[in-house]
């Protein structure tokens, strides 16, 4: 039919010549369509197309086609490739979603579909701002390296006062911790203001800072109605007299949105940008047949210029998620190169193998550049955070499926509820991390390391 002559091309000559955006979808029909009847009505909704034959169309307009150009009929995959010019300029992910899994996931065509993996050619990564400051600058502050860097949420997640709360992330720290993240629901609630929040967390940063003569870092929740308010809380943060490196801002990228994310990335590139990543579960769940997959979401949290996005615990912590799907999306936004569920994404702006182009951007630049620094050549990476049901007896074995140890964990109930309460809890957790560290079981070490032993004791068994 006439869709399927305009938006498939199953001979699509090199569709990785840098003029699209690609994506592969698992789709099953709905109704009576086959599946590439249903694939030439996804590519058309999600780029030129309208229910009927429109007069209006241009020679120009059928360039801007989206293009099925690879099937699996057994795995009912299929490929399609988006002219990237369709999307916003200035690098806004928010109108790329729109495009890719807007309308199309409420179609009656389909009665599954999911975006598995996207492609990125490096020509477009260029428009693309990715994250500013990164894990590594964050190790730099805090001194942290060839180490997890060791984190928590204040639980009860709702609830403390504001000087309460404070004081929970001084025992932590004082503890050993070095991250300290809101919860994501924390706000501007009457029994806890955000601006006396901010206060103690000060308070009690420099109090934690001085004693252990650690630096420490605490991740504020700047989501927010508007974007005013939004400004205002980092404004508060910024003017309250932390040392730059010592604050993240987190906004919860799905609930607040992709300009929320870009927004905060624009205006503070030079503070950490943490991804809370609620609701993610409504598009990700592998059991749920529409939405897009953990590596579709940290991919685009790197392009919009996230810092840091939960990845998930692969299975070892509360929440759904495995090796497969978690630790495929932590690497793929770790690595400067990295496969995915079915590409290989490079994230360099630049071919390596065009040595003028790069000599022509290194003058440009006017400054000393080494050749192999990732942070002009290719974009920056953005730093898997590691959250959800976690506490230190699995702290390793969380690493053993993870295969490094450039993450942020951030366990809540996992410090917290150890029987002799925060402080102790973030002891054990450094503990577990010494005995990692020093290829040492955390039995044996716990012989001489009260904290862990009664942590060891008091949670359940991985
Ligand atoms: C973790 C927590 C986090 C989510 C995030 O607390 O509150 O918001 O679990 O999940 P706890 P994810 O450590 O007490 O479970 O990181 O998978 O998005
Ligand atoms: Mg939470």
């Amino acid at each position: 039919d006439s869709k399927q002559a305009a938006y498939v091309n199953l001979e699509l000559p090199d569709p990785t010549n840098g003029e699209y955006l690609l994506g592969v979808f698992h789709l099953i029909p709905g109704g009576e369509l086959n599946i590439l009847q249903a694939a030439a009505e996804i590519a058309a909704e999600s780029s030129t197309g309208t229910n009927f034959k429109v007069n209006t169309e241009t020679k120009f307009s059928r360039v801007m086609n989206a293009l099925v150009y690879q099937l699996d009929l057994e795995r009912n995959l299929v490929w399609v490739a988006y002219p990237w010019r369709l999307f916003d300029r200035g690098g806004n992910v928010q109108n790329i979603l729109t495009y890719i899994v807007g309308n199309i996931l409420g179609m009656k065509e389909i009665s599954a579909l999911k975006l598995l993996d996207v492609w990125f050619p490096p020509s477009m990564l260029e428009q693309y701002d990715g994250p500013g400051f990164t894990v590594d600058d964050m190790r730099e502050y805090l001194g942290v390296y060839d180490r997890p860097i060791l984190g928590t949420i204040v639980k009860p997640k709702m609830g403390l006062t504001s000087a309460e709360y404070a004081e929970v992330c001084y025992d932590f720290w004082v503890g050993g911790g070095d991250f300290v993240k809101n919860d994501e629901p924390q706000a501007n609630q009457d029994f806890c203001p955000y601006d006396k929040m901010v206060m103690h967390v000060k308070e009690a940063m420099d109090k934690a800072v001085k004693e252990t003569g650690q630096k420490k870092v605490h991740s504020f929740n700047v989501s927010a109605a508007d974007f005013d308010i939004m400004i205002e809380r980092c404004e508060m943060i910024v003017n309250a007299g932390f040392e730059p490196g010592s604050y993240a801002f987190l906004i919860d990228g799905i609930t607040a949105g992709w300009m929320a994310i870009q927004t905060i990335r624009r205006r503070y590139p030079n503070v950490f940008l943490h991804f809370h990543r609620a609701a993610h579960g409504a598009y990700t769940r592998p059991e749920n047949p529409i939405g897009f997959s953990v590596l579709v979401l940290s991919k685009f949290a790197r392009l919009a210029g996230a810092s840091g996005i939960h990845t998930g615990t692969a299975g070892v912590g509360k929440m759904k998620g495995s090796p497969a799907e978690d630790v495929v999306a932590a690497h793929n936004i770790q690595y400067l190169n990295s496969t995915g569920h079915f590409f290989e994404q490079s994230w360099t702006k630049i071919m390596d193998t065009d040595k003028d182009a790069i000599n022509l951007v290194h003058e440009d630049l006017a400054h000393h550049v080494i050749l192999d620094d990732d942070s002009w050549r290719g974009m920056k990476k953005c730093c898997p955070i590691v959250s959800g049901g976690l506490n230190p007896v699995r702290l390793k074995p969380f690493i053993d499926v993870m295969g490094n140890v450039d993450f942020i964990t951030t366990m809540g109930s996992g410090v917290h509820a150890h029987p002799e309460g925060t402080r102790s809890g973030a002891m054990a957790l450094v503990q577990a991390c010494e005995a990692y560290l020093k290829g040492v079981d955390i039995a044996e070490y716990a012989k001489d390391h009260k904290e862990l032993a009664q942590a060891i004791e008091f949670f359940p068994k991985v």
